[in-house]
């Protein structure tokens, strides 16, 4: 990409432009905010206060074309194998598609084995809400732990959390990730085995943290229940792999399947979200499904220039590629959004956090940002200041909502004043002259000094429904996308993450076995696992 005219006119705008000061921007032009405003579905972006002219967005708009981004697009919709290095489809888009379209993988049509999983989903979900299912005991269930990890948590975990309102209150869930026994040790204190349902959600169902967790709950269940013909009652699978899940004690008739074409961060809304249809109901879940898809459609068709997933990975791209960002902050001014920066560290961070192209050169140009934030307005009291008057550009998201789950006293108004205030302090600062007729001893001018011209993008949406949840995640599953294609990388593996794993599995019986083995790793290594070895003897 860098080579190419358009990557050059950019490089060259950008030296135009890189000094100019939103208030400069803003006050040239009173109707910027309507300019770069745009909606889709239920979704609001003003990506008004970002460092950036109609040209900048002309110009990435011409560069993602010249990527391919909807040439890519396009494959991914129709099945093709754009994942190279695993040589598979990814069809995250097919779990949202309405019954009766047609997405052929591997020669099938993939849409109907979609939707009868959802219907079975859909009659377990309703029987474990009714207490039609019971526990090995006769009793209904009031517990549910996901035991998964990575896309296997991350996804049900965060959207449990967001949508708790809509959630049935007389169900606690609970999610396992950590191999670290005090997760599953929290997951299962104070909880009734008789009452606890087990979902061992894992795509290829051999992921050491899932599997130790979930022998553990089975430890724990027949401590208590005794008889292993319980484990039918209380444990429940969703996975890919039947033979595993069999081999595990799970009977597949209680398996939820997926399919290999469903990348672990992109599989929340199929199976794995078992636990939080389960929470919601599978009304709420189809309605949330219906938000993913409207996000689809918009990204599929809308021009890129009014498209919001491109527009925030191609102004992600300026800040990234042009103006050295670092990092990506993500904003929500919701508090039930707690968990989905984390969620999209995942998504983003394991998809573009890599270093080739997809013919396996090196990138010539920076690749994914680190992503990170919490809910505001607790890191306004946190780590603001490094946003307001650090020396690091950081561009951020907000994400807020016009309504809020619970109309308590004036709360929402004090929550939207400060988000409003923030992309506005961000963007407009305070210069010294107005520092000083605000009557600031000049001393201290430099400190009260703001300096402004920090991006933002804001997103709004009425509130935080099931439908706007499944379109948020959308918009970011294609803002993902777009950025890989510009990037020229494989957005769909994770091969990252496999030496570390396989690490471990070498060191298990170096901090385990009775003779003391001869360690050959690094002095570091060494050195570290023996202190390990010599603290561990009884
Ligand atoms: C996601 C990754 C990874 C995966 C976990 C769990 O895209 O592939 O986070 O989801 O490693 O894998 P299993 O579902 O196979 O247990």
């Amino acid at each position: 990409m860098s080579g190419t005219p358009e990557w050059q006119a950019l490089a060259d705008h950008f030296a135009k432009v890189r000094d100019m000061h939103l208030r400069d921007l803003f006050a040239e032009d009173p109707g910027r905010a309507a300019s770069m405003t745009v909606e889709a579905a239920d979704l609001v972006l003003d990506y008004s206060k970002n460092r950036l002219t109609g040209e900048t967005v002309r110009l990435l708009v011409a560069a993602a074309e010249r990527a391919g981004l909807r040439e890519r697009t396009e494959e991914m919709f129709s099945g093709r194998h754009i994942n190279v290095t695993e040589d598979r489809a990814v069809l995250h888009v097919a779990l949202r598609a309405p019954e009766g379209a047609r997405i052929d993988e591997g020669g099938a049509d993939v849409v109907p084995e979609v939707h009868k999983v959802l219907e079975r989903m859909a009659s377990f979900a309703d029987a474990v809400r009714s207490g039609q299912w019971r526990g090995f005991t006769g009793k209904p269930i009031k517990r549910v732990v996901n035991i998964g990890i990575g896309g296997s948590d991350l996804g049900p975990a965060m959207a449990y959390e967001a949508l708790l309102p809509y959630s049935q209150r007389a169900l606690s869930l609970g999610f396992v990730s950590n191999v670290d026994g005090s997760d599953i040790w929290e997951a299962t204190a104070g909880s009734d085995p008789e009452e606890t349902l087990f979902v061992v959600s894992s795509k290829t169902f051999t992921t050491l943290e899932t599997i130790g967790n979930a022998k553990t709950a089975r430890e724990w269940l027949l401590s208590s229940l005794g008889d292993p013909a319980s484990v039918r009652n209380h444990f429940v699978a969703v996975s890919t792999n039947a033979k595993q899940v069999a081999a595990f004690g799970i009977d597949t008739a209680n398996m939820f399947e997926f399919w290999d074409w469903v990348g672990g961060r992109y599989s929340f809304d199929s199976a794995i979200g078992l636990s939080l249809m389960i929470s919601v109901g599978p009304e709420l879940f189809r309605q949330m499904l219906a938000g993913l898809r409207a996000v689809d459609e918009h990204f599929r068709e809308a021009p890129l220039e009014r498209n919001i997933p491109a527009l925030l990975g191609l102004i992600g791209v300026w800040y990234n590629d042009f103006f050295g960002a670092e990092t990506q902050a993500v904003l929500p001014y919701d508090h039930y959004l707690a968990k989905f920066p984390a969620y999209l560290q995942q998504l983003d961070m394991e998809s573009n956090g890599k270093r080739v192209t997809l013919d396996g050169e090196p990138v010539d140009m920076a690749t994914g940002p680190v992503v990170w934030g919490t809910p505001g307005t607790n890191g306004q009291h946190a780590y603001y200041q490094l946003l307001h008057q650090g020396t690091r550009l950081v561009p951020a998201d907000f994400i807020g909502f016009l309504r809020p789950a619970h109309r308590v006293g004036n709360h929402h108004d004090l929550l939207m004043a400060n988000f409003f205030a923030q992309t506005e302090a961000l963007a407009f600062g305070k210069t010294p002259e107005q520092a000083s007729a605000e009557g600031i001893p000049e001393r201290l001018v430099p400190h009260r000094t703001f300096p402004g011209n920090r991006p933002t993008n804001t997103i709004l949406a009425p509130e935080l429904s099931p439908r706007v949840l499944g379109e948020l995640v959308a918009t970011y599953e294609h803002k993902v996308l777009t950025q890989g294609v510009i990037w020229g990388i494989n957005s769909f593996d994770q091969w990252g993450v496999e030496l570390g794993k396989s690490l471990a599995l070498r060191i298990v019986p170096e901090l385990t076995s009775e003779a003391a083995p001869e360690l050959g790793h690094d002095s570091s290594t060494n050195a570290l696992i023996a202190r390990y070895r010599a603290a561990r003897r009884p």
